[in-house]
């Protein structure tokens, strides 16, 4: 976490700790201030360097606000913070994690009931103590005690997009220790999964203490777990990084081992069993002329370890991408030569919905449009929000502002090195409807259709809902199908099947939309839109240059649904994709 998102992070808690002990516009203050902070280009270290006058530069971040940053970064604490928390003393991210449950909940059942934490939450819950507070109801209380397991959950695993940068930090330090010759990520982060438990990181090197000590020093680590001769355990930006040292002849095994998943592993252990081999994460042995296989680690002769590939490879397998290693079908495809070629990162070559400060994003057309060229994009579709249900205020745009920025849109793209597409993000009302004209959507080259309000439907309706939004014969693009968040909202449930089979059939791309918040589709309904024969289109939705490059976690996640290149739009030649989009 760099240095402007931890005190974004601490301004937050102080709106939150405000608003549930009853402060009316503070919060908000402090919310905006969070966000440029969070936004704001220049190291927020420097500028509390150079006073708090520095900070107040920043815009929204008035006198107050500025000199409480000043006092975090150069003491590490807020002192008015640390009232409010002794005041107030709630696990108030715990409990704001419940769907439903913002702060000022929080505040009433810590007055009336003395809830703290999630385990009272729900002691409380299940008790019917929650409906007898004024102010909530049986409904209430029956919604927070359903919401409560994925609130759980939700504090005990990482985003992938936290996760990710943090593994990539740590793979290039201990690249550069001394005496480290491979070093990789394994466990779920290497599978890409949506979310990550802990970060697991192997290393070969022949001086383990060494790398060792050199980890524990690794700048971002908060604290050390554990360090023990092959292995250390350290805490960075709140998640568990785990780090296991082997022999270079070694590494592969472990790699295998250690990415998992153990169902994967499990299913390949056994197809080693069935040749006469042991497979442990010391090597594959043949225990063919071997009395006692049981009798060690390493017991028999050797014949594959050094690298992952010449594993699967001794097992008459081709190598499984780590994505695919879920125990889902990808040993029996491995093993008749028959993995799909998944789509890779290089194949982007645009962007199918992104947003400008025509919207709600942060950067005008020209800027979003330069981004995506010096990216090497060929085509960038400027996707806005039309305004609509669940899109606030006046961030959307109503017909005659979509005409407007037509003329802006054709102004840019005269003069840009890249194709540039006009669209819309419009929105799929709760009965499937699109509440945009269809003569504005039917003249525009791209539209994305996504859900942005009534997100808690049933799975029928939401089924029935996602389908007549793809049968709509102007929409090109399914948006984040569930409209998810990540540790936050769960978003509907439709039966993907049915709603793929309606994509393929109308022509319509499900969207793999790689905001590290969303990753909606998933990997799971990718495999079904993959099976329906339905197209994706993995777009970045975003806000801002810098968050084109979590295309990344789009195609893994697409990859995660065995999509190849052929099944992703936005991989396709422009006049491919032109035909795809008429
Ligand atoms: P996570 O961290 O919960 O997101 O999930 P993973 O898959 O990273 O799991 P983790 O960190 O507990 O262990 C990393 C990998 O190591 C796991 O995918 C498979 C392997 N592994 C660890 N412990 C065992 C074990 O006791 N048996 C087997 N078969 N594999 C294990
Ligand atoms: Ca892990
Ligand atoms: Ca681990
Ligand atoms: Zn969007």
């Amino acid at each position: 976490m760099s240095r402007n998102d931890e005190v974004a992070a601490r301004l937050e808690e102080f709106a939150d700790r405000l608003e549930a002990s009853g402060a009316e516009y503070k919060p908000t203050a402090y919310r905006r201030a969070a966000e440029n902070v969070r936004e704001h280009p220049a190291p927020i270290e420097n500028l509390a360097g150079e006073g708090a006058d520095a900070v107040a530069e920043i815009d929204r971040v008035g006198d107050a606000i500025a000199s409480k940053v000043v006092e975090y970064v150069q003491t590490g604490e807020i002192e008015e913070l640390e009232d409010l928390r002794s005041t107030l003393p709630v696990d108030i991210e715990a409990l704001t994690a419940i769907e439903g449950v913002g702060p000022k909940t929080v505040g009433t059942l810590y007055e009336t009931l003395g809830i703290t934490t999630l385990d009272e939450m729900e002691a409380a819950a299940e008790a019917g103590e929650i409906r007898e507070v004024k102010g909530f109801g049986a409904k209430t209380e029956e919604s927070i005690r359903e919401n409560i397991p994925f609130a759980r959950e939700s504090q005990q695993r990482t985003r992938l997009g936290d996760a990710r940068p943090v593994a990539d930090d740590a793979l290039a330090y201990l690249a550069a220790v001394d005496g480290v010759s491979r070093v990789e990520v394994c466990g779920s982060i290497r599978r890409w999964k949506d979310t990550i438990g802990d970060i697991d990181l192997l290393v070969a090197s022949d001086e383990r203490e060494p790398v060792v000590d050199a980890f524990t020093d690794w700048p971002a680590a908060d604290a050390t777990i554990e360090a023990g001769t092959g292995k250390a355990s350290v805490r960075a930006d709140g998640t568990r990084v785990d780090v296991r040292i082997v022999d270079d002849a070694e590494f592969g095994a472990a790699l295998q081992y250690f990415t998992g998943s153990r169902a994967h592993n499990v299913a390949v252990r056994n197809r080693a069993i069935d040749r006469g081999l042991k497979l442990n994460e010391y090597g594959l042995f043949d225990v063919a002329d071997v009395d006692d296989p049981d009798a060690g680690q390493r017991v028999g002769d050797r014949i594959a370890g050094r690298t992952e590939d010449g594993v699967y490879e001794a097992l008459d397998m081709r190598p499984v991408p780590p994505e695919l290693r879920e125990n889902d079908g990808e040993v029996a495809a491995a093993a008749a030569d028959e993995l799909p070629s998944l789509v890779g990162t290089d194949d982007l070559r645009g962007d199918l919905h992104t947003h400008t400060d025509w919207s709600d994003g942060g950067f005008s057309i020209r800027e979003m449009v330069a981004a995506a060229a010096e990216r090497g994009r060929a085509f960038h579709a400027v996707t806005d929000h039309a305004t609509g249900p669940g899109i606030f205020g006046n961030t959307g745009l109503d017909e005659s502002a979509i005409a407007d920025q037509a003329e802006a849109i054709a102004e840019v793209a005269a003069d840009a090195e890249i194709a540039v597409f006009h669209g819309i993000e419009a929105n799929i009302a709760a009965d499937g409807t699109i509440t945009t004209d269809d003569a504005t959507l039917a003249d525009l080259d791209v539209v994305v259709a996504s859900p942005h309000a009534a997100l808690d439907a049933d799975a029928d309706a939401a089924t029935e809902r996602l389908v007549r939004a793809v049968e709509h014969p102007s929409v090109d693009v399914l948006g984040h199908p569930t409209g998810r968040i990540i540790n936050s909202r769960q978003g509907l449930e439709p039966d993907m099947d049915a709603v793929a089979a309606a994509a393929a059939r109308e022509g319509v791309a499900i969207e793999v939309n790689a905001n590290p918040a969303r990753l909606d589709a998933d990997g799971a309904a990718v495999r079904a839109a993959v099976e329906a024969g339905a197209t994706l289109a993995v777009n970045t939705d975003a806000h801002a240059p810098r968050e084109l490059d979590n295309a990344r976690y789009g195609v893994h996640t697409a990859r995660r649904g065995w999509a190849e290149t052929a099944d992703v739009l936005n991989a396709y030649s422009l006049a491919e994709l032109r035909e795809f989009l008429s």
